[in-house]
């Protein structure tokens, strides 16, 4: 799997001449792109790629795991052999030309190493790895799938807990671990849980306020499995509301159901975040609208493409991105409804679709 990969990979080393790639892990760094170009699920390491070799650097705390997951690579105990043997052995003498991604690795990381290899030339291709990870392969995408029937299982458990008197942070705690309990590995991000008037904020974080009857509450949250995530989001309604949330919120359904069907291969971005945008402006809501209409998701769960206004590329197939339209009043409250979609020739498979979007009063 990661062979194919690595040949992406290397297509872009051709390029540039580089006589090597090199990625940098750091401890806290939380980059996914090692994981994907060798299978290695640990973190403090570095990667060197050639042509026609690729070697793991890593410490004690990691060798295991890394035998056992990176095929295909040479494995190196750093406290061996040190990383600066390793690329000097690889580099021709005095010079050579190490390729990395700007975006993946810090300054001062590369800085040592250029004061280490006075002669060495740096290609930097600052968005390659993000680039080469926007279009899924078929072991991705049975990740994601299952990433996000975690989600629709937990979601489903979660439902009768949301009930007037329950504290934002206490469900969002809850719903933390029914993830777990339905099979996720790790939660993609800490769940929203967003009533009544904070809801107004898209990416509001929760409080110890209670829900109460009447108040709409957005729940936007996703599990990990396997490195994969999932990201969905639903609104649902505490008793019965007001005659404004509600069409509030089939505004936004219906903007949310219409870029669900336009998504497919071969819509540009920003069409199909005018699809959505366009259906708020029919009922009206369309300047309560403040972000974008989705993302890629992955490993991470922001990755490329971005569907926005400004982003004229054309969707791909196998490309995995989010819907999700929302409006957000200040004093009033929010709605948003996101759906993951996996792109396809005609169309795409809605991931999440489990969870039903229709207008829940509980
Ligand atoms: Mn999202």
């Amino acid at each position: 799997m990661t062979l194919s990969r690595l040949k992406q990979l290397r297509t872009a080393m051709r390029r540039h001449t580089a006589d090597v790639f090199w990625l940098p892990n750091g401890e806290n760094s939380g980059q996914p792109a090692t994981g994907w170009l060798s299978g290695f699920s640990g973190s403090d390491s570095h990667l060197l790629i050639t042509k026609n070799k690729a070697t793991l650097l890593t410490d004690g705390r990691y060798l295991i795991e890394a035998e056992k997951e990176a095929a295909g690579f040479e494995i190196v105990d750093i406290a061996k052999q040190s990383f600066g043997d390793v690329l000097g052995k690889i580099l021709p003498k005095g010079g050579g030309a190490v390729m990395l991604d700007g975006a993946a690795v810090s300054y001062a990381t590369a800085e040592k190493v250029k004061a280490k290899f006075p002669g060495l030339k740096i290609v930097n291709e600052s968005g390659v790895l993000t680039e080469l990870r926007r279009v899924k392969d078929a072991a991705e995408l049975q990740f994601l799938k299952k990433a996000a029937a975690i989600s629709c299982a937990a979601f489903k458990k979660f439902l009768p807990h949301v009930r007037a008197g329950a504290t934002e942070k206490s469900l969002a705690r809850l719903l933390e671990n029914l993830l777990f309990e339905c099979g996720a590995d790790g939660i993609a991000f800490p769940p929203i849980i967003a009533s009544g008037r904070n809801g107004a904020a898209a990416h509001a974080v929760p409080t110890g306020k209670k829900l109460q009857r009447g108040e709409l509450v957005v729940i936007d949250f996703g599990a990990t499995y396997r490195g994969y995530v999932s990201d969905m989001t639903r609104t649902v309604a505490v008793g019965k509301v007001s005659p404004r949330l509600v069409r509030m919120y089939e505004a936004v359904r219906a903007a949310q159901d219409a870029g669900c069907r336009a998504a497919r291969a071969g819509i540009s971005a920003h069409a199909l975040d005018a699809v959505c945008r366009e259906s708020l402006e029919k009922s009206g809501f369309a300047k309560h609208f403040t972000h974008a209409t989705g993302h890629g998701i992955g490993m991470a769960v922001h990755e490329l493409p971005v569907v926005s206004p400004k982003q004229t590329a054309a969707l791909q197939v196998g490309e995995v991105i989010t819907c999700e339209p929302g409006v957000y009043i200040k004093g009033v409250g929010g709605v948003r409804t996101e759906d993951s979609l996996a792109i396809t020739k005609n169309g795409n498979i809605n991931l999440t679709a489990r969870a039903s979007k229709k207008f829940i009063m509980l």
